[in-house]
């Protein structure tokens, strides 16, 4: 039988397992990356293991989340990543150079190979036919040592593309659409490969929107094969030579297929505030729009600023709203400068942005109050604007930049109509990717040889073994889809305090109640209850470390979204599954008791594990785990593991991989 893209690649990397869908795979990881606000604990991870080099072929650490250095606490953030890139061999990309994905795709991604990143839209560059996957920080580190990385093996999707996209609608739209069809958490455990003969009408960066914001559906990557398009846009990087034709065996098997004629693809959004509350714009029109922001890792490219230039220019945006460009690259930026595009933008109203993440997790551009801002972004999880109860639309650049001119969400075929001299901007990408590289340390030129930590950085916690007895309040019971950022709030109040555990844990759930985190510290031990999909959205470990500094031992939930899961597993948090009843019945303030000896059997491979709820009725919950995971669990978390690990093997790094 023959093999799908992504099977190809895995089987290529694979060190331990078989590609059978559920079953748990180890592969070698080629390239990591790291943000600034997931790598601060990459790196105190990697120095708690005792590694003392990067193993893989390319690692690079990106400071884009957080670069206006409100706080000097950010500021030394990045100053100890800069050193920590320097000290142990990775790339170190400056503060403002651009968001993660953007530099890593016009820098490093390559096709054929892995690529693991402590940030959730690391399947970004799957868009050039690169498997790329999110993941914790701490995983990274292991990876970064040469360990190799565990995974579910994703049931693979076809998602077979047809037509071609239709003017005035984009890239944007067909993500759009695959969240308004499949819902946030319909790629939970897949894979989604796109083929067909739609494939060859997008470029590059058309593709790189959709694998990015595959993350939206919970998927594990989404991929691209390689064909002309790939090849020209490596060479207008000028990296040619890393162009590796790949595709799916024509006898590929997929688990299941999905159809999407790209001709009848039309100009959508998503409504607040989830990413999968997708209409057409038409359906929304009308409504006020006060704020309009063209930028992120989704849409924060050359290719995506451009058209939203093009409309502006020789126009004014509406004196009611403000329209903000934040490239996701300086490349980008450079290039829209060099190009006269940015004084455009600017003589229309736009006011520009350095290179960075920022408002994406509230930090700057806060939308003022009871209003609508509409974003180019990935996400609208309410409150992650930096208000509460925001009202943050999500759209292609053309729809965005249409609200700007109109004051209003418009469907752009609408407004062209209405203005008459307003041509639909197409795709164009630059002769040239000529950016420069100044903002790239390349490991050789490291400035420093040493790590640097400011008074903010703490030190990588280290859990302990797992206990017999789980027993305790529920100390908070939530709904479906609760996101990271209702976990660990990532705005830049809060986002300071990556570093230091203690410090961050004060705001633990504060987005559902900001009582929690002092009630967790009085009690002793405790659980929390949830619905479906807890913990979608964001990479971040942090949202496993805090609730286990503040002694939450088991999260019992309907189903949990997969790098989240990984990370209480990491952190030494026992995940279990309830079922619609159970979570029914369930209230905050019960006592809950797990049966069984739990060490016990958390080891023995136990999958039923018996709760008592108030001494009064009983439930089943269901442990979901590998070997590998009970192994983690029962150690009191990956880092004790790990470190235990290499001191029997008297050596770092000795994992499978390496062999
Ligand atoms: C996000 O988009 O939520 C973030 C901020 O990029 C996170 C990473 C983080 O929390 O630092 C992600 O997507 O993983
Ligand atoms: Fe940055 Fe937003 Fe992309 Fe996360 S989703 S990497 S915060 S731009």
């Amino acid at each position: 039988m023959g093999q799908t893209l992504t099977e190809q690649i895995l089987d290529d990397h694979l060190v331990e397992g078989e590609l059978e869908p559920g079953e748990e795979i180890g592969i070698e990881i080629d390239q990591v990356l790291a943000q600034d606000t997931t790598g601060t604990m990459v790196w105190l991870q990697f120095e708690a293991l005792e590694l003392d080099e990067v193993q893989t072929e390319l690692a690079a650490q990106y400071c884009d989340h957080q670069t206006y250095q409100f706080d000097f606490k950010n500021t030394d953030d990045h100053r100890f990543l800069r050193s920590a890139a320097g000290t142990y061999g990775a790339y170190f990309s400056r503060p403002g150079n651009g968001i993660c994905h953007n530099v890593h795709k016009e820098n490093f991604a390559a096709p054929g190979k892995t690529l693991l990143g402590s940030d959730s839209h690391t399947p970004t560059p799957g868009g050039l036919g690169q498997l790329a996957i999110g993941a914790g920080g701490l995983d990274i580190s292991v990876a970064m040592g040469g360990g190799a990385y565990y995974v579910e093996m994703p049931e693979v999707v076809n998602v077979r593309l047809e037509g071609e996209l239709p003017e005035w609608s984009s890239a944007k739209d067909v993500i759009l659409e695959m969240l308004r069809r499949l819902s946030v958490k319909g790629g939970v455990g897949k894979v989604f490969e796109y083929t067909g003969p739609g494939v060859e009408t997008l470029s590059v960066p058309e593709r790189t929107t959709i694998t990015n914001m595959g993350t939206e559906l919970g998927a594990t990557s989404s991929i691209f094969p390689t064909d002309a398009k790939t090849e020209d846009y490596l060479a207008r990087q000028g990296r040619e030579d890393e162009y590796v034709e790949l595709s799916p065996d024509e006898d590929a098997e997929y688990a299941d297929e999905i159809v999407i004629d790209l001709s009848e693809i039309e100009p959508l959004v998503a409504m607040p505030s989830m990413p999968d509350k997708v209409v057409p714009v038409r359906e929304v029109a009308g409504e006020s729009v006060e704020q309009v922001m063209v930028g992120s890792c989704t849409n924060g490219g050359y290719e995506d600023i451009l058209p939203a230039a093009k409309m502006l220019k020789g126009r004014e945006i509406n004196m009611k709203t403000e329209m903000i460009v934040a490239p996701g690259s300086k490349q980008a930026s450079e290039i829209l400068a060099r190009q006269g595009w940015t004084a455009e933008m600017m003589a229309a109203g736009v006011n520009f942005s350095e290179a960075t993440c920022g408002a994406c997790i509230g930090i700057g551009h806060v939308p003022s109050s009871d209003s609508v801002s509409v974003r180019t972004f990935n996400r609208n999880f309410e409150g992650r604007s930096g208000i509460e109860d925001d009202s943050v639309f999500l759209s292609s650049p053309e729809v965005a930049a249409a609200a700007a001119i109109k004051g209003e969400l418009i469907d752009p075929r609408d407004l062209a109509e209405e203005l008459g001299d307003l041509e639909a901007p197409g795709v164009e990408l630059p002769e040239k990717y000529d950016g420069s590289k100044t903002d790239i340390i390349e490991p050789e030129e490291a400035v420093d040889d040493g790590l640097v930590k400011g008074p903010n950085i703490g030190s990588a916690p280290i859990g302990e073994p797992l206990e017999s007895d789980i027993q305790g309040e529920v100390l908070l019971k939530m709904q479906d889809n609760i996101t990271t950022d209702h976990i660990i709030p990532a705005t830049s109040d809060i986002l300071k305090y990556r570093s230091n555990i203690e410090k961050l844990s004060e705001f633990t759930l504060s987005r559902v109640d900001d009582t929690f985190a002092q009630r967790a510290l009085d009690s002793p031990g405790g659980v929390l209850v949830a619905g479906e999909n807890y913990g979608q959205g964001s990479s971040r470990e942090h949202a496993a470390m805090c609730p286990q500094f503040l002694g939450i031992e088991a999260v019992l939930a309907q189903s949990f979204a997969r790098i989240h899961k990984a990370n209480l597993f990491n952190f030494g948090i026992v995940p279990l599954a309830i079922d619609e009843d159970t979570y029914a019945k369930i209230e905050q303030g019960d006592d809950v008791e797990i049966v069984t000896d739990v060490a016990e059997a958390v080891a023995s491979g136990e999958t039923e594990f018996t709760i008592r709820v108030n001494d009064d009725w009983e439930a089943t919950a269901e442990l979901d785990a590998s070997e590998r995971e009970r192994g983690i669990l029962k150690a009191g978390g990956k880092l004790r593991l790990t470190k235990e690990q290499y001191a029997n093997e008297g050596s770092s790094g000795a994992t499978p991989a390496d062999d």
